[in-house]
C-alpha cells in the first residue's frame, strides 16, 4: 500500500470522527460476511458518521443466507455487508431482500452496477476479488514440490494431502470455485476434476478464508482462495502467495443487500448510501489489509490488489449461477458426489 493511499486512508476515517448527529439512539442490526476486523471498523465507522448504534454479526455467506432464510418470519438483521456475491442473489430471488436504488449507483463499476440489474436492485456490488490458488512457496520448496500455477497442477500425485478449500454447504468462497470450474470446463468435466481434486484435499473447512490461513501457518501446501485473501497473509509477513490459474478463473462482485421487512429500513438504507461511498471502501484495505477492488470507481484500488486487467477471468454468469435452484443443484451435487467420497 503507498504512503499516499495509507495517508488518504486516514485522512477519510477521520472524516467520519465527527459529533454523533440526532438519532444518537437508534440502531441497525448489520450482518457481515468480511473479516471481522474490517466488520468492526465499519460499523464503527458508521456509528461515529451518524450516531447510529450497530449490532454486528460476523458469519461466512453461506451460514448468513441460512440465517436470514430462517428468520424470513420475523427478520432479524436490516442489512447484509459483504460475502461472494452468488447468495446476496439467490436471496434477492427468493423475495427475502428489499429493493433499493442507491443515489450512488452512478459511480460504480459496472460489474457492480449489473449485479444491482441483475437482482432488480435489490443487491448491489461492494467489491470484486478474483479466485485463485493460494500456496505456501517455503513449505512447498522444502517439500521439492513447483508452484501450483493451474488448476491442472492441482490434481497431480504430489499434491497429495497438501490442498484445503472450504466446504461449499458453508462457504460462499467454494460455491465461487465449482462454479468457476463449471464454466470453464463444462459440468461434466467439472466434476471429474472435483473428484480428484478429492482425492489430494486433506480438509474442507467451514469458512472461505479457512484454507489460506491454513496455507500461511504451514499446515498445508496449497488451497483455493482470492487471491486478494493471500495478499492479506503475505503482508502480516506469513510465507502465503497466489498465482490466477493459467487456464483461466472466476470471481466474485462482493455484495451488500438490505433484508426484507428490516425493522430500521431507514438507517439500513443510510448504511447502503455511506458503504457505496469512496470514503467507507478504503477501510477494509486500511484497517485489515483486505485487499478487494471497491466497487466505487473513486476509491483507490490499493497498489498490492490483485489487478483485474492483469488475470484470465471468464465471463461469469452471475445471473445463473446466483439462481438459488441453482446454487442448491450444485452443492447438492458437489456433497453427494464429490464431499462424500472417500480420500
Ligand atoms: O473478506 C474476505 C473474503 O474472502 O471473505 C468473503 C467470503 O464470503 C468469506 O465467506 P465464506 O466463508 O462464505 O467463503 C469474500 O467475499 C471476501 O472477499
Amino acid at each position: 500500500m503507498t504512503n499516499n493511499f495509507a495517508a488518504g486512508a486516514i485522512a477519510a476515517m477521520a472524516a467520519f470522527a465527527v459529533v454523533p448527529q440526532a438519532g444518537a439512539q437508534e440502531a441497525l442490526n448489520l450482518y457481515c460476511s468480511v473479516q471481522v476486523e474490517w466488520c468492526q471498523a465499519t460499523a464503527n465507522a458508521f456509528t461515529r458518521q451518524t450516531g447510529i448504534k450497530v449490532n454486528m454479526t460476523q458469519k461466512g455467506s453461506g451460514e448468513t443466507l441460512a440465517q436470514i432464510r430462517a428468520e424470513a418470519q420475523n427478520p432479524r438483521g436490516d442489512i447484509w455487508f459483504g460475502g461472494t456475491g452468488d447468495p446476496h442473489l439467490a436471496m434477492a430471488e427468493e423475495g427475502l431482500a428489499e429493493e433499493y436504488k442507491s443515489p450512488r449507483l452512478a459511480e460504480l463499476h459496472p460489474w457492480a452496477v449489473k449485479q444491482a440489474e441483475d437482482s432488480k436492485y435489490r443487491t448491489v456490488g461492494i467489491y470484486a476479488g478474483i479466485l485463485g490458488i493460494g500456496y505456501n512457496p517455503e513449505l512447498l520448496k522444502r517439500k521439492n514440490v513447483a508452484e501450483p500455477k493451474c488448476w491442472a497442477d492441482l490434481t497431480k500425485p504430489e499434491f497429495k494431502g497438501e490442498i484445503q478449500v472450504a466446504n461449499p454447504a458453508s462457504s460462499g468462497t467454494a460455491y465461487v470455485a465449482i462454479a468457476t470450474l463449471v464454466q470453464l470446463m463444462g459440468e461434466e468435466p467439472a466434476f471429474d476434476y472435483l473428484k480428484k481434486l478429492h482425492a489430494n484435499v486433506n480438509a474442507y473447512p467451514r469458512s472461505g478464508t479457512g484454507p489460506i490461513k491454513a496455507v500461511a501457518r504451514g499446515e498445508t501446501g496449497a488451497s483455493i482462495s482470492f487471491m486478494h485473501d493471500a495478499v492479506t497473509e503475505e503482508l502480516s509477513g506469513l510465507p502465503a502467495k497466489a498465482n490466477a490459474p493459467c487456464e483461466g478463473t472466476g470471481m466474485e462482485v462482493g455484495s451488500m443487500t438490505i433484508v426484507k421487512g428490516a425493522r430500521n429500513i431507514e438507517n439500513a438504507q443510510k448504511f447502503y448510501d455511506w458503504a457505496l461511498t469512496p470514503e467507507a471502501q478504503r477501510i477494509g484495505a486500511e484497517v485489515s489489509k483486505q485487499l478487494q477492488t471497491p466497487s466505487n470507481r473513486a476509491a483507490p484500488t490499493p497498489d498490492k490488489a490483485p489487478r483485474m486487467d492483469q488475470v484470465k477471468i471468464i465471463a461469469y454468469d452471475f445471473a445463473k449461477y446466483g439462481k438459488a435452484s441453482e446454487r442448491k443443484r450444485l452443492i447438492d451435487r458437489w456433497e453427494k458426489e464429490v464431499g462424500s467420497l472417500p480420500r
